[in-house]
């Protein structure tokens, strides 16, 4: 039916040309498709939704990619050239954002009616560039007249404090693989100015409400202005929420008591938990009395927790929300109150000592599912974080590991892979990813193992090309791929990683040079004002010129710290991993997803036993994964004990403090900051909060195992056979059959 259509889109003139008419095609098919129906729809309330590029992912998964791709390439074109228009939204940063993007992919696959709730923030998260091997934050505006959005005349008043602002609505939607379509909603205000931003793309009147409330994904919050700033956003998100959400209700029939009937709303950590009381507060409008208000609101809200680390846990001093949302206090002190006369320990209170209020707590308390996204989490919410809670309601917690939509991670970023496991086993695998354990009858199967070889190395020359294309930077794609991208957070222990960097660079030094040369490669954004963060990538980036300059050492080793790592970078980097580091603090990462998405791809983990890890051990084997470190037990325990010592490490192990030694050395002060090089050297020996130098002698060893079985090529083919077959229970299909089976029940 579009044959024709498609064919003259492709015979087009410019590539600009090409992808306005695709966009607009998709978008016309997304439109007809309609949209996935029924009574009750889950709500996915979010302050990031890291959904990337979506013209490649919508032809997949309207069914017509390989039409398009190959009357494209009738014309001389690729789909690679045409993607390179499109700009990459930039709604989100990290783990969570990139989570909510896979969950709305798999509701609308699976059929499910749900929507995504955030906002549109014109110039979302930064870009990155470095510049004398530092990171400088720049404008990321990503909206044009060719993008996704779609304005609706759905508007809603939002009081704040002193004013009220009127919302607009813009939708993106969200098409299911071989389904119907649910709709991504972003909530705007049409007096956002994005002219207040300084060319330097970071500074603004952060007291302008109205011109700057949806301009920046997380606005520096290091002052008041800034964390006021945040609670606007979070009001303005959840006011447009709980309005929109009655709406529909009502219109579908409800008579209020009923709601949850119609709606179940998923709480993406506790950025959007003031849905909570303003949920119940437009309920009392309606003369609905207090205590059936809040019975009601209880059984529509469920929450995800995504994080133990203790300063990413909301609480906000009570006068920032009697400035910001004052019609909500009195519902706030009411849920407080009620929950004091039912529980009296403090651990447990929504408003504490201080005066803060705990926006975890009212989740908790008001919500009827609490979930971690890993075994592991879960367990560590249940036994310590939380444990107060889980004591007083032990039905309401539940573990949802995390997953990943193949068709994003697999079928798009890799058809190479795509077409042998297709080959082999069929399709059944991309709409039922168990399938996968189907490639376990290809161990031994000496052709089917180069092929797979050959496939990486296949990734490996085209992430090459588009390095090179992009940086001006040139890899060696018979060397050794060890990845590790994400953001940059000291729990990460990308630190730790460069110090291993160190390590080999003496040894080769020495005159131990590996027999395949080694290339490591970064990517990660640093938040603003995390000062550590920022000195680690300096770090980074000046072993990278050192190294390179140096002609003993750089036929063997080689250092990339990718500019600006985003979802497009990732599509073309985790294909090309031979190495997958997952190396975080054991018990700080909550999940992980990329570590999912490398195992996909045929990356074999070098990790700690943490997040998602544990389980990606458990189902590929001690044979086919490389774990070292602590366990999070021990961790845990030093932390209760204060028993770690950088410092006692450090003294007492010549090798360890020979590695750190080498940040303040004489050849890193030549191409480095030598204050910023010193700042990380004393954080490191004097406090180390998340335990690098613990680590660090068994990271070595085993990244030493994992580089020495590298050369065995059969046996580690069948480790990536073994990773690839093993990958289906991380697709977010299972994630969000499980979710919709426990807690949402659509
Ligand atoms: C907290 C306080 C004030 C302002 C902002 C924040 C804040 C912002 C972003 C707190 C947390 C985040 C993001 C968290 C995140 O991305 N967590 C990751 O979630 C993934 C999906 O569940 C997990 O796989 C990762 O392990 C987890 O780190």
């Amino acid at each position: 039916m579009y044959e024709m259509e498609i064919e003259n889109i492709a015979a087009k003139g410019t590539n600009e040309e090409i992808y306005a008419s695709l966009l607009q095609l998709t978008k016309d098919m997304m439109q007809q498709k309609g949209k996935i129906q029924g009574k009750k729809k889950v709500y996915y309330i979010s302050a990031e939704f890291l959904i990337g590029k979506l013209l490649s992912n919508n032809l997949i998964n309207l069914g017509i990619y390989d039409q398009v791709a190959q009357a494209l390439e009738k014309h001389g074109k690729s789909m690679a050239e045409i993607e390179e228009i499109e700009m990459e939204p930039s709604l989100g940063n990290g783990g969570l954002g990139r989570l909510a993007a896979c969950f709305l992919d798999s509701i609308a696959t699976l059929g499910l009616p749900g929507d995504g709730i955030g906002l549109n923030y014109h110039l979302g998260l930064f870009r990155q560039e470095f510049e004398q091997n530092l990171q400088k934050e720049k404008k990321n505006p990503w909206i044009t007249d060719k993008s996704w959005l779609r304005r609706t005349d759905v508007s809603y008043p939002v009081i704040f404090g002193g004013q009220t602002v009127q919302s607009v609505m813009y939708e993106i939607d969200v098409t299911g693989y071989d389904n119907q379509c649910n709709t991504l909603k972003l909530f705007d205000l049409d007096s956002v100015d994005e002219s207040i931003v300084d060319e330097n793309g970071i500074s603004f009147d952060k007291e302008d409400i109205r011109r700057n409330l949806t301009l920046f994904l997380y606005p520096d919050d290091s002052d008041y202005q800034g964390q006021v700033l945040r609670i606007y956003q979070q009001y303005f998100m959840v006011s447009n929420a709980a309005q929109l959400i009655l709406d529909e209700a009502v219109a579908k029939g409800s008579n209020l008591y009923d709601l949850p009937d119609y709606a179940v709303i998923q709480i993406n950590d506790t950025h959007p938990t003031m849905v909570i009381p303003e949920m119940i507060r437009l309920l009392l409008q309606r003369d609905i009395a207090i205590d059936d208000a809040i019975a009601i609101v209880s059984k529509m809200c469920a929450y995800t927790n995504h994080t133990i680390l203790a300063e990413a846990l909301e609480t906000w001093p009570m006068y920032y929300l009697e400035r910001v949302v004052p019609q909500l206090i009195p519902v706030i002190k009411m849920l407080d109150v009620k929950a004091k006369e039912k529980y009296q320990d403090e651990r447990v209170a929504i408003i504490d000592k201080d005066n803060r209020v705990h926006m975890a707590h009212i989740d908790i308390h008001y919500g009827f599912s609490v979930n971690g996204v890993a075994a592991l989490h879960t367990e560590i919410l249940e036994k310590s974080e939380l444990k107060p809670f889980k004591d007083i309601y032990p039905n309401k917690f539940n573990n949802k590991t995390n997953g990943i939509t193949f068709r994003r991670w697999l079928l798009h970023c890799n058809h190479e892979l795509t077409k042998f496991i297709e080959k082999n086993i069929g399709d059944g695998f991309k709409k039922d990813a168990a399938e996968l354990e189907k490639l376990a009858k290809l161990s031994g199967d000496q052709a089917a193992l180069e092929e797979l070889l050959a496939i990486k190395k296949t990734k490996k020359l085209e992430f090459k090309q588009y390095l090179h294309n992009k940086e001006g930077i040139t890899v060696d794609e018979n060397s050794i791929f060890d990845v590790q991208v994400k953001r940059l957070h000291e729990y990460k222990r990308q630190q730790m990683n460069a110090l291993y960097i160190i390590y080999k660079y003496m040894d080769i030094k020495a005159g131990n040079k590996p027999k395949t040369p080694i290339t490591m490669i970064f990517g990660a954004k640093a938040a603003p004002a995390y000062t550590i963060a920022k000195d680690i990538i300096h770090l980074i980036l000046c072993l990278s010129e050192l190294i390179a300059n140096d002609p003993e050492v750089s036929p063997y080793l080689k250092v990339v710290m990718l500019e600006n790592y985003n979802v497009t970078y990732a599509e073309k980097v985790i294909p090309a991993a031979d190495i997958s580091e997952q190396i975080s603090l054991a018990s700080k990462e909550a999940s992980g997803t990329g570590n999912m998405k490398f195992m996909l791809n045929g990356a074999i983990t070098l990790g700690t036993e943490d997040g998602a890890n544990v389980e990606i051990h458990q189902f590929v084997g001690d044979d086919n994964i490389y774990i070292f470190g602590e366990s999070s037990e021990k961790v845990i325990e030093l932390y209760d004990k204060s028993a770690y010592s950088a410092e006692k490490i450090y003294d007492e192990n010549p090798d360890v403090a020979k590695l750190v030694d080498f940040i303040i050395s004489k050849e890193m002060f030549a191409v480095g900051n030598k204050k910023s090089l010193i700042r990380l050297y004393m954080e490191l020996v004097t406090k180390d909060w998340f335990m690098t130098l613990l680590d660090l002698q068994d990271y070595i060893r085993v990244k030493e195992q994992a580089f020495a079985d590298y050369e065995d090529r059969k046996q580690w083919a069948e480790k990536m056979l073994v990773n690839i077959s093993k990958a289906g229970f991380f697709s977010s299909d299972r994630t969000i059959a499980q979710y919709n089976e426990d807690i949402w029940k659509l």
